[in-house]
């Protein structure tokens, strides 16, 4: 496997300016028939060989020729198993090139390949070269100017590609035709190409300019009436994306296909989106509130994609975040506009620190720009796409939301229709607002989380009140860290100075306020950095945290404070030190927040009364228990909800006469964070199970509520809980769990949640089950999101896959070897699972390290999997 390096980029020699394409598809063969038209890129001096990718694994070469000429191997042109060499073709060439490839085995699912009834695409990053020879990189942007696919008419009725449909028409032999044609230079990344037996629905936007856009939304044919929430979707994308950044689409045709066997989640293809059916189909039967939004933030993203990924693109693969993370920022911001931008941020930032701060404390910690790869797919990572999405909301942060606007405009007027790197963006971002930005810079090439520590001190004297910050990170010289300050009064609890942006640019600073009284400092307000924050004194003061968890004045702020009082007392309990005045911090933390004193939000309350995930609480360890972290995040719970039960039983019944009140099922934030409340009430209910007639009574209310379902989210909240009964609980589980399964009547995303709540469930033997589960006819490894709803779902079980017997281990090991051989980049997703084996104990990471020395020792093994196994083993 060849590493690549970022500093390593050249531009190449040769451009193809234009290309055209014949696909032909027949059962089991499709040719495919390319034109490049070369031209000698203006800014290399040299010429030279023109290198084309095409992976021959994949891509059987029929022929090569020039204006009808075949080429003779070995003189003209030459043949690596990863490329074809043309020796110094002249200007003005035209190279044609024939291909057969196999798309109905092609099981990585990159490149053409089968999915249900249809052939589609996926070529971000480098799936291009398994359809044609070509430079499959994306500072090649051409004119793909005709694009003809043909194939049997019955079987598969629509032909679409991206662009504007051309021509189209009747052949013999019952075959038919279309012909497309895309006027905006692309890189080969954005191709796309769908034949299959489909079913749409229709409808037009009208941009501000007054372009009608035709919209179509595809899916087969069964499930077209569960296509609508997507197509409301992109219209308020389209019109968000207007009033917000004043961008407008640019084709008379947006069209979206969704597809069962796909790798991503979706993909931004110029005209015509690909996406995995998890993120289009939704209907109020089948999808929970958390679906509804996903299809509405992806559609969203792959949406803004148009002008940030696909108008202005990347130079090179280093480049990703420059589209990721700023089109991840755009996405957020468009979510929280449409439902809550509070709740959004507090969700955005649960998996920041759940995902990304793992991702940085393990083996493929990596820069937002990472320095080298050996297979590109290895870095659509958290750090990229979240951490990304962080870093351009800094720049929000420090130039303001008007200074963001002039920065963005700025990078459109220099950058539309060309390739540029993260360093042009920070550019623009500095010129518009005329800053200096250098030091912000840093961001792109320091990994891991920095830390910033705080201390504070009043004088009463002089009515000063110094908060000072220590910044610590991988990066030898400081960053360029804001971070939002508010100030409260201690006494009042009033605000006494709002919310302002310090600018942390040194090792260590110190900022004064003058202030009338002593003052309580509420800070990393909405998190306005991807920092650890933690008190100088290594000590947290709780009774700060307790004041602000009730006064705090910025809501994500308030939120936290309770988060980090859960937190402590979590740990207490861990380490056998519990102290009765945390636990009484917590207590009336969960008290007022119950009572909803000062809150109007169903949502932020219900986030407010759940404990920190246990991946979140992983990272808040040097050496991670995860036994040791569920059993007390577990004992934590249990004493809130024996505490209050009564309480909690009133607030649930509260909550249901709202729910009914609310009647027919909608997806508004009300609705949502009505049901989300309610759902946190059960499941504190649900986890009192101790005594058999504890565990009668918590299944039985949670079959009522699975019974009563106003919904799917209701349903699966219920399901969660049932699927962890045991004892007396266990007749209502079996049967919820069946007929979860005969309701879903093998609709694809409903028999996934069914894996998936299974392979959560919290119980002795859920290993075996999972095991099980791979034998039953639903399972299979080769459509990814059935694999990932049982097999990558266990591996968020911690107490089950990190149990001491190393079983969970081995079975992901075992599962891995078959996995890798169909489709390597699920394997190496699912393999992230391991490597983090240096942050758990010895035993339990040379259990770990076992599994990754099987998988490295294995021949062949995938690129994708060697470099994450070897980076792990490093
Ligand atoms: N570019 C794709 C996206 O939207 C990759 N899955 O993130
Ligand atoms: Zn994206």
């Amino acid at each position: 496997p060849v590493e690549v390096f970022r500093t390593d980029y050249k531009p190449l020699p040769h451009l193809v300016t234009k290309i055209n394409m014949d696909f032909v598809i027949e059962n089991g063969k499709t040719t495919v028939t390319s034109e490049l038209f070369i031209e000698p890129n203006s800014s290399v001096e040299g010429g030279g060989d023109l290198v084309l990718d095409g992976d021959e694994s994949c891509v059987k070469l029929m022929s090569v020729s020039i204006d009808g000429k075949e080429l003779e191997k070995g003189k003209e042109y030459d043949l690596e198993p990863q490329k074809m060499i043309i020796k110094s073709p002249a200007p003005g060439t035209v190279l044609k090139t024939v291909v057969e490839i196999v798309p109905e085995e092609n099981t990585q699912l990159s490149g053409l390949y089968k999915s249900g009834p249809m052939y589609c695409s996926q070529c971000e990053a480098m799936g291009f070269r398994r359809i044609t020879y070509y430079p499959d990189r994306p500072d090649n942007m051409a004119v793909f100017e005709n694009i003809r696919l043909e194939a049997d008419e019955k079987d598969y009725p629509v032909l679409l590609s991206n662009g504007n449909l051309v021509d189209s028409g009747k052949l013999e032999n019952g075959r038919h035709f279309a012909s497309w044609s895309d006027p905006f230079p692309k890189p080969s990344y954005l191709f796309a190409a769908v034949v299959g037996n489909l079913g749409y629905i229709e409808d037009t936007y009208t941009t501000t300019s007054g372009r009608e856009v035709k919209l179509g939304v595809y899916s087969e044919k069964e499930n077209v009436d569960k296509l609508h929430y997507a197509m409301d979707s992109l219209k308020r994308s389209m019109k968000w994306d207007e009033d917000k950044f004043g961008l407008e689409y640019d084709l008379d045709l947006y069209n979206i296909v969704a597809v069962e066997s796909f790798n991503m989640g979706a993909m931004e293809n110029k005209g015509l989106n690909v996406f995995n059916t998890a993120y289009v189909l939704a209907d109020k039967d089948t999808a929970s509130d958390a679906d509804f939004e996903r299809v509405e933030g992806v559609i969203g993203h792959e949406y803004f994609h148009n002008w940030t990924g696909n108008r202005v693109t990347c130079r090179d693969w280093f480049q990703l975040t420059l589209k990721e993370g700023l089109t991840v920022f755009r996405d957020q911001e468009f979510s929280g506009d449409m439902n809550s931008n509070a709740v959004k941020r507090i969700e955005d930032v649960r998996m920041v620190r759940a995902r990304q701060f793992a991702e940085d404390a393990g083996p493929m910690a990596h820069p937002i720009r990472p320095e080298s790869y050996i297979s590109m797919d290895n870095f659509y990572t958290a750090t990229v796409y979240v951490k990304g999405a962080e870093v351009i909301r800094m720049y929000n942060t420090l130039l303001g939301t008007e200074g963001f606007r002039k920065g963005m405009d700025l990078y459109f007027e220099r950058h539309d229709g060309t390739g540029v790197t993260c360093d042009d963006f920070l550019q623009a971002m500095a010129d518009a607002n005329d800053v200096d930005l250098s030091q912000f810079s840093l961001w792109y090439s320091t990994p891991g989380t920095p830390t910033v520590k705080y201390s504070s001190a009043y004088d009463a004297s002089t009515g000063v009140f110094s908060l000072t910050l220590e910044q610590e990170s991988k990066s030898d010289k400081p960053l360029h860290i804001p971070v939002s300050v508010g100030l409260m009064d201690k006494e009042s609890g009033e605000e006494v100075v709002p919310t302002t942006v310090l600018d942390l640019k040194e090792s260590k600073q110190t900022f004064e306020f003058n202030v009338k009284g002593d003052v309580v400092p509420s800070i990393l307000r909405d998190f306005s950095a991807p920092v650890k924050l933690m008190p100088d004194s290594g000590a947290v003061d709780e009774e700060a945290l307790a004041f602000l968890a009730a006064e705090d004045t910025d809501g994500f702020n308030r939120w936290e404070a309770g988060q980090r009082l859960y937190t402590s007392s979590i740990f207490q309990n861990m380490n056998g030190k519990e102290s009765e005045k945390t636990l009484q911090y917590v207590f009336d933390a969960f008290e007022r927040t119950l009572k909803g004193e000062k809150l109007d939000d169903y949502s932020i309350q219900a986030y407010a009364l759940l404990l920190p995930t246990e991946a979140t609480l992983s990272e808040e360890m040097e050496i991670i228990d995860p036994t040791a972290i569920h059993k007390a995040r577990g004992a934590v719970k249990q004493k809130i909800a024996r505490k209050f039960q009564n309480e909690i039983s009133a607030k649930y019944e509260e909550l249901s006469g709202l729910v009914e009140a609310d009647g027919e099922l909608s997806v508004d934030a009300k609705s949502i964070g009505l049901r989300r409340l309610r759902n946190v009430m059960l499941e504190y209910l649900c986890s009192i199970k101790e005594t058999p007639e504890e565990q009668k009574a918590a299944a039985e209310l949670a079959k009522k509520h699975f019974e009563n379902a106003s919904g799917m989210t209701d349903k699966m909240a219920a399901l969660s809980a049932l699927a962890s009964m045991e004892g007396k609980g266990t007749e209502a589980r079996d049967w919820a769990l069946q007929k979860f399964y005969d309701d879903a009547d093998g609709y694809s995303l409903v028999v996934d949640k069914w894996f998936s709540v299974q392979a959560l469930a919290n119980l002795p033997d859920v290993l075996d089950r999972v095991k099980k589960l791979t034998k039953h006819p639903d399972f299979t490894l080769e459509v990814p999101n059935r694999c990932r709803s049982l097999v990558s779902v266990f591996t968020m079980n911690a107490p089950a896959f990190h149990n001491p017997s190393g079983e969970g281990y081995k079975f992901i090991g075992e599962l891995l070897v078959e996995l890798d051989k169909l489709n390597p980049q699920v394997s190496s997703r699912l393999a992230s699972s391991l490597i983090r084996w240096r942050r758990y104990d010895e035993k339990l990471g040379a259990l770990m390290k076992a599994e990754l020395e099987k998988l490295k020792a294995m021949k062949p093994i995938s690129e994708d999997l060697y470099e994450i196994v070897s980076k792990a083993l490093d």
